[in-house]
């Protein structure tokens, strides 16, 4: 079997790279990893990936500008064994690409750079006996976290194209069903302030305020208590939060709402003539 070889403190290009083999070509499924020194002087084995280092096909270190090993490696999946899932397809293309700006610099100047990701994998190297394969491992779990959030990502891209914007009580809000995670902030950098979502289950109710936001949405918890008394509604201590249901209830009586009940609550002619 063959071996995927890299340089030891591997980067976070590296470490995509040696988990896209792993992850897509059969025969670096079980493949070890080894790690060896920039400089090592021994000449390459044929049978081998190399993943940074050598100057192969896998090392943009030969002159491949604007590229990373991540890049390298994902492009020779892409021909060889591309994979079927349109959804898993699409995320690792995302995925690879984020590597490729972290690796090239690109995202260096961003806000909050000392949580970022290279800073992560730096210090758990650092502070854990300077192991490269416990740091390659610990960058695989961030990976299949990554990727599962792209995934997410582009679910959420493709339900919001069936989004309704309305005017609130509050101003413009947007109004989405969805079973994908993180749609607040998704809105929220799309100009609203306000939105409410229910997901396809509905088996989870939301309604959200931007923290940044002037938005009490109290009244309207008040209200959604009167039509529904018996679903477990809640309302977070901000007053910028109403739910029901979700990951954090053990034994919650879920809202049997609509999410145009829900909008119809938001709206200044709301009469609450209606039968759920
Ligand atoms: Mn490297």
């Amino acid at each position: 079997m063959p071996k995927i070889i890299t340089h030891i403190r591997p980067h976070l290009d590296d470490i995509c790279a040696a988990w896209l083999l792993k992850r897509y070509l059969s025969d670096c499924r079980d493949a070890e990893i080894e790690f060896i020194p920039v400089d090592d002087p021994n000449p390459a084995n044929e049978a081998d990936y190399y993943v940074g280092v050598k100057r192969g096909r896998f090392d943009e270190h030969k002159g491949d500008v604007g590229e990373c090993a991540a890049t390298l490696v994902w492009k020779h999946i892409k021909q060889v064994a591309p994979p079927s899932d349109r959804l898993e397809k699409a995320a690792v293309e995302k995925l690879t690409d984020w590597v490729r700006l972290e690796d090239t610099g690109l995202l260096m100047k961003l806000d909050l750079r000392e949580y970022a990701v290279p800073t992560i994998l730096m210090y758990r190297f650092l502070t854990n006996h300077r192991d490269s394969a416990d740091l390659t491992s610990f960058g695989f779990q961030i990976l299949d976290s990554l990727v599962e959030a792209q995934k997410n990502y582009i679910q959420l891209t493709e339900d919001w194209e069936s989004r309704v914007e309305f005017q609130s009580i509050f101003g413009p809000a947007v109004a989405v069903t969805t079973s994908a995670r993180d749609i607040e902030s998704f809105a929220y950098a799309r100009g609203f302030d306000l939105v409410v979502f229910v997901t396809k289950e509905r088996d989870f109710h939301n309604i959200r305020a931007a923290a940044t936001s002037d938005i009490d949405l109290e009244p309207v918890y008040k209200q959604i208590k009167a039509v529904e008394p018996n679903a477990d509604w809640f309302l977070h201590h901000t007053h910028k939060l109403i739910i029901c249901g979700g990951d954090y209830t053990g034994h919650a009586t879920k809202s049997r709402l609509t999410l145009e009940w829900m909008v119809d609550l938001l709206t200044p002619n709301y009469v609450r003539a209606k039968q759920i």
